[in-house]
């Protein structure tokens, strides 16, 4: 998968050098790009934002920038994603190699956005071509939005209802919640069917040796061998977890 990123805080995303993702970075199963906003400013002064019109606080970002990294980079996937054909070659074409992809999917964290979950994170898994734009204060003028939504693919996400300083952070999250879910990613697949949100509840409670600890034991049931009964006791487990703390991922009781 290719990941683009826009952002006026490039520095930020050399979290994205180590674990999981770092690792997928360096044997070629993610393509992670981070491309600074100023570098597409035409003033002396780099400026990426102004005031709103109508008035209010804050400052908005400028649209100009915007379109033009996000025209760079469109060209330059589009370049990179159709390879000069080989006119002495008139056979079919070699196996294994995927149909013309489709157009890059633009995503836009915002307070304002849909609900990020863990459907979205399997859906975006299946895509080839991420673009995240990293806005900043009060927001970005919505003609960006606008504009790129009529020839693409545009999602404004949000990662839950409180306020960031900026996107940064959410497309970090993001991109640690999709690119887990990217094939050859995590080393044991099956991690990743057990988890919470995935079957729609909680996680049960985990365990492991010593089997006591500061006076506390391990639920009997997970030392009996019993794998029947452990598959029941962690269903339940489950289900109360989520009907105690989030009560709206179980269905209507009618
Ligand atoms: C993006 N807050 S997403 C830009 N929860 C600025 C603030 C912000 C986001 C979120």
């Amino acid at each position: 998968m290719r990941i683009d990123i826009i952002t006026i805080f490039p520095e930020f995303f050399s979290v994205l050098d180590v674990s999981l993702v770092g690792k997928a970075r360096q044997s070629g199963l993610i393509d992670l790009r981070v491309h600074n906003l100023r570098d597409h400013t035409h003033d002396r002064h780099h400026s990426v934002d102004d005031t709103p019109y109508g008035g209010g606080a804050g400052m908005v970002m400028k649209p100009e920038p915007w379109g033009d990294a996000i025209d760079a980079i469109l060209t330059n996937v589009q370049t990179a994603a159709a390879p000069e054909v080989d006119l002495s070659t008139t056979d079919a074409p070699p196996a294994g190699v995927p149909a013309p992809d489709a157009a890059p999917l633009l995503i836009f964290p915002s307070p304002a956005g849909e609900l990020f979950t863990q459907a979205m994170a399997r859906e975006l898994a299946g895509e080839s071509n991420l673009i995240f734009g990293c806005g900043r204060y009060e927001g970005i003028d919505q003609r960006v939005f606008d504009h790129f939504a009529v020839t693409g693919r545009v999602r404004l996400v949000s990662l839950g209802d409180y306020v960031l300083n900026g996107g940064e952070v959410a497309v970090m999250a993001m991109i640690e919640a999709v690119g887990r879910l990217i094939p050859g990613v995590v080393g044991n697949p099956e991690s990743l069917v057990e988890e919470s949100h995935e079957d729609g509840l909680l996680e049960y409670p985990s365990y492991t040796k010593p089997s006591a600890w500061r006076g506390l034991g391990v639920p009997p049931v997970l030392l009996s061998g019993n794998h029947g009964a452990i598959a029941i006791w962690r269903r339940e487990q489950q289900l109360e977890r989520t009907a105690r703390v989030r009560p709206d991922l179980l269905p209507p009781a009618n």
